[in-house]
């Protein structure tokens, strides 16, 4: 097995050298995936932050699909709206609704004036900062660690993205019992590696009615008696979020049938 960041690893010292002789038990391993291969991020990270900012543009899909392979293994979720200082920040947290309607906490903060409101999520987790180039996970990692000095890097304006500054992942401790790791700028973030029921599972708010509807293979598409229509109609689950698992398994049926 191949040790990844986060692993607990035990090493041999081989002159000045460690040399990884095993790795400990993972209590997580975050994967992302597309039709042709798996890649696993990080290990024993219990708390997914996404982070997002105002500008460059963040899109929405996404930070569901980052959120959904934590809930897949079992992690906490957070959203982290970084650049608070920006006057597009309203609009943004506005976008971000969709999330907080559902649960899932959400900080604002500016990684460039203030991190004290971040502070507070991070204790006792170890949490990985995720998310596409530009939205400031290195900013906030130099905000949170004065003796870090990550590398940054001015979004395009031109592309409205970022530069894919941070190629490594990489962790930091905060105290004995909390750290944070920082990861490259994501252009996509597949999910291949969930099947049906696992992907209809990581919608944390479709579960009460999973297992309800009138036929035990229910795509949630359009048949009669699928209590997940039922419940975007009565208002109990944003119709987004049903159109987003539609469209999640239909490219994961797709897949199927290419491979
Ligand atoms: N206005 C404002 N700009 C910020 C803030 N945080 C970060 N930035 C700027 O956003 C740009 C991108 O920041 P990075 O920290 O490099 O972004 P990143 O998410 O690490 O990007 P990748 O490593 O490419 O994934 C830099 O120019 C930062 O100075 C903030 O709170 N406010
Ligand atoms: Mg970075
Ligand atoms: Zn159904």
């Amino acid at each position: 097995m191949r040790a990844v960041c986060g692993d607990i690893v035990n090493l041999r010292l081989d002159g000045t050298q460690g040399v990884i002789k095993s790795l400990e038990p993972r209590s997580s391993l975050l994967y992302r995936s597309d039709a042709f291969k798996t890649k696993a991020i990080a290990a024993n990270v219990t708390q997914v932050a996404v982070v997002a900012a105002a500008r460059p543009s963040f899109s929405m899909e996404l930070v569901q699909r980052c959120i959904l392979a934590a809930e897949d293994q079992g992690m906490a979720s957070l959203v982290i709206l970084n650049k608070a200082d920006l006057p597009e920040t309203p609009a943004a947290l506005e976008r971000l609704g969709l999330l907080t309607r559902i649960g899932y906490p959400l900080v604002t903060v500016s990684a460039l004036t203030d991190v004290a409101p971040l502070r507070p999520a991070l204790q006792g987790h170890t949490t990985l900062l995720i998310g596409q180039s530009g939205m400031g996970k290195s900013t906030l990692i130099n905000a949170l660690f004065p003796g870090v000095d990550a590398v940054t890097a001015e979004y395009s304006v031109a592309l409205d993205s970022g530069r894919h500054t941070t190629t490594h992942t990489r962790l930091h401790r905060l105290d004995a019992e909390s750290s944070v790791i920082d990861s490259p700028g994501l252009q996509e973030f597949a999910l291949q590696h969930l099947d049906g029921n696992a992907l209809a599972s990581a919608f944390v708010e479709f579960r009460p009615f999973l297992g309800q509807c009138r036929f035990r293979d229910c795509k949630h598409e359009t048949e009669p008696g699928c209590r997940l229509q039922e419940a975007v109609v009565a208002g109990d689950i944003d119709r987004a979020r049903l159109q987003l698992f539609q469209a999640l398994r239909r490219l994961q049926h797709n897949a199927a049938q290419r491979l």
